[in-house]
């Protein structure tokens, strides 16, 4: 069936196969200059499902791309989240826009987002970048379909590492149960996932045995023959009284030799270089304007940061990261100390590592990397969050030291009620990595940046909860939750590269806050401050006090610095690395001591700031002694974004100067009542 008029019941293009495979060529060479200019995107994936894309979109979907929620149209589904970049274009090959929008993909504001979002781009059908929800959804719009007798096609396009993910098999019973002949489920099975060959990671196979016997029509195919795909559809199209899944067998990297079959591509983006050398390989170097689609990306970054840099608060100057001469950072992301603790400390043979198929990115896969012979005590679960966490309860019930982890998401969330009910209600010793937290994981977007995990996680009893704020920090805490805390614990850390302030010989005492204080400007911007553990700090009668967790510590002594340089005003920063159990003494302390607190978090405001709060207003000495006024800063009730990190710390508004506004609002009220 060929793209359609809805309105006028005419055809508005109807490509032949020739076309259809010029198309997909196009939309490859397309792909790779749109994650070229994003500079980060999967590229293995997208380019492992183009072929399907251009059938599915631009001959066999029935839809309408001038009228997008035409209520006759197929519905698909793109479980697959990350191939997001193949689905817009899909979308604008189809004519639902301008196709050379996709380069802006991945930026703030952009709809193109990291991972789809179906409100921001129309076509778009279903919020998707966690894995393994898709075809579930599709199950319900088939359902749907059935019960209101409508006609329409419902498509999922899944991947063969997503396969592990339970939910799916869920969804394949369903399914099969209720005999959905108007649903097609699409494999792209690229043989690969992030990890390395799907077989090794968590085998799948037989797939098509494992299908049929959950009583489905099973069709294989070579995914990038679009005569094959054409007539699989078809042929899908017309069984009756059982779903179907397509078995595509393609290659991850498909039309660019050195991304063929290669691990390291599936979240990689080309290089200039690369993408040429890709375009030359599609033959359409010379066919392709790519200076001026760069260009056309380069212009509307250019309007992000016109825009963003005028939201962000002004002071006397601008002293964001690394701007000036003096004060300068070395950055590390809070995830390399995790790393480097598992990789120093993981001899000891009661440890055993889960992997959930993000093992170098989370670093949790340095505990071998250097260190081959504990590789047997590295166990991978594949893309399975909540079996991965039963299996770290049932490890550590034998007396292993479990660590478990994935982004925060998934590790806090996906599992929580096997974190609560298996692990919490046991109290095994499992250490949870929950990894990504914050909007600053930058362009993949709101499905992958933590920003619930702590409500999630601090409400488990049991539970013991660190968020160490740099990379220093995360080493000392990982160290200790593995070795010293026996029960169920849970490390949140970063992505991004972020300033490191603390040093070796800085205080790390669990359940004991730090207080860190400015003390003028330096060369480096760590020894313009002195860290002390609040149980042994004197008060220096400071004007008000910044609590903070995680990376939102080096932000907090930022507003310090801009309050004190900017306005005289002294600062106590109060660094909270362990959120469970609260240092409440530290915290009532410096109510009592400065009447002015301000929590930060890169969170949804609360999960931290609610946490003070409880103890000032709960506090007899502070209700005796104070008059205490509190302001929060943190994500503001909303999903995040995708865009460049610092950018997301600048829009979410958790950066240094947004915490130093606001205390200097709290503190000009506390004057101004006194
Ligand atoms: C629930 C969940 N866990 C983990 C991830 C991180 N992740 C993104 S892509 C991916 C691998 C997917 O493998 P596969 O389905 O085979 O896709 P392909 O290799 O074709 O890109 C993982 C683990 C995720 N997006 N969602």
């Amino acid at each position: 069936m060929p793209i359609l008029d809805s309105k006028m019941g005419k055809v508005r293009k109807n490509y032949s196969v020739e076309e259809l495979k010029e198309a997909a060529n196009l939309m490859r060479g397309l792909n790779l200059v749109s994650l070229c200019a994003a500079k980060s995107g999967h590229s293995g994936g997208t380019l492992s499902i183009m072929d399907i894309t251009a059938a599915l979109y631009l001959k066999v979907a029935r839809h309408d791309p001038q009228d997008p929620f035409w209520d006759g149209r197929d519905r698909i589904i793109w479980s697959t989240g990350h191939k997001a970049p193949s689905l817009y274009l899909g979308l604008g090959m189809a004519g639902y826009f301008d196709v050379e929008e996709v380069v802006k993909l991945r930026k703030l504001w952009a709809p193109f987002q990291g991972h789809p979002h179906w409100p921001k781009l129309p076509g778009v059908e279903a919020y998707t970048g966690s894995l393994g929800q898709g075809l579930s959804i599709a199950v319900g719009i088939a359902l749907a379909g059935r019960l209101d007798e409508k006609g329409y096609t419902v498509y999922a396009l899944t991947g063969d590492g997503e396969h592990q993910e339970g939910q799916i098999w869920e969804a394949i019973m369903e399914a099969g149960d209720y005999k959905l002949d108007n649903l097609i489920n699409i494999v792209d099975k690229n043989r690969l996932q992030i990890d390395g060959w799907v077989k090794d990671v968590m085998d799948i196979d037989p797939l098509a045995e494992k299908y049929k016997s959950f009583k489905w029509n099973v069709i294989e195919i070579d995914g990038h023959n679009i005569e094959e795909i054409l007539k699989a559809i078809q042929e899908a199209k017309s069984f009756r009284g059982k779903p179907s899944v397509i078995i595509a067998h393609t290659v991850k990297g498909k039309g660019v030799d050195f991304m063929e079959d290669i691990a390291g591509w599936h979240g990689k983006a080309p290089n200039y270089e690369q993408m040429m050398s890709g375009l030359e390989q599609l033959g359409l170097k010379g066919n392709l304007d790519v200076e001026r689609l760069l260009q056309k990306a380069a212009d509307y970054q250019a309007q992000v940061d016109t825009k963003l840099a005028a939201k962000q608060p002004k002071f006397s100057r601008d002293y964001f990261w690394n701007l000036s001469p003096k004060m300068n950072v070395k950055m590390d992301p809070t995830r390399k100390g995790f790393g480097r603790a598992l990789s120093e400390r993981g001899d000891d043979e009661r440890v055993v590592c889960l992997g959930a198929d993000i093992s170098g990115s989370i670093t949790i896969s340095q505990f071998y990397e250097d260190h081959p012979e504990r590789r047997n005590r590295f166990l991978s679960m594949g893309i399975a969050e909540q079996s991965g966490t039963g299996v770290a309860a049932g490890l550590a019930k034998e007396g292993k030291i479990t660590v478990f982890g994935t982004y925060g998401v998934f590790s806090a969330g996906r599992n929580l009620d096997q974190l609560r009910t298996t692990v919490c209600y046991g109290n095994f010793n499992v250490l949870i990595a929950g990894a990504h937290g914050g909007v600053s994981v930058g362009p993949d977007g709101a499905t992958h940046q933590a920003l619930e995990d702590l409500f999630q996680i601090c409400g488990l009893p049991n539970m013991k909860v660190v968020v160490p704020c740099d990379s220093v920090e995360t080493k000392k805490a990982t160290e200790y939750l593995l070795f010293e805390i026996k029960g169920p614990k849970y490390i949140r850390y970063a992505r991004e590269a972020t300033p490191i302030v603390t040093r070796e010989d800085t205080p790390f005492v669990f359940g004991k806050a730090n207080v860190v204080r400015y003390g003028g400007e330096k060369e480096n911007f760590i020894d313009a401050f002195e860290t002390i553990l609040a149980s042994n700090y004197t008060s220096e009668g400071e004007d008000l006090t910044i609590v903070a967790c995680g990376p939102e510590v080096p932000e907090a002594m930022r507003a310090a610095y801009i309050l004190k340089e900017d306005f005289d005003i002294e600062t106590r920063v109060v660094n909270i690395h362990t959120l469970k159990p609260l240092d409440e003494e530290a915290i009532i302390r410096a109510a009592i001591d400065t009447g002015v607190i301000v929590t930060a978090e890169e969170h949804q405001v609360g999960g931290f700031g609610n946490r003070i709060s409880a103890v000032v207003c709960q506090s007899l000495d502070i209700y005796q002694k104070a008059r205490v006024i509190m302001g929060m800063i943190g994500v503001k009730d909303r999903f995040g974004e995708s865009g460049q990190p610092w950018e997301l710390i600048k829009e979410f508004e958790v950066s240094g100067e947004h915490i130093a506004k606001l205390a200097k609002e709290l503190y000009d009220k506390k004057k101004s009542l006194e």
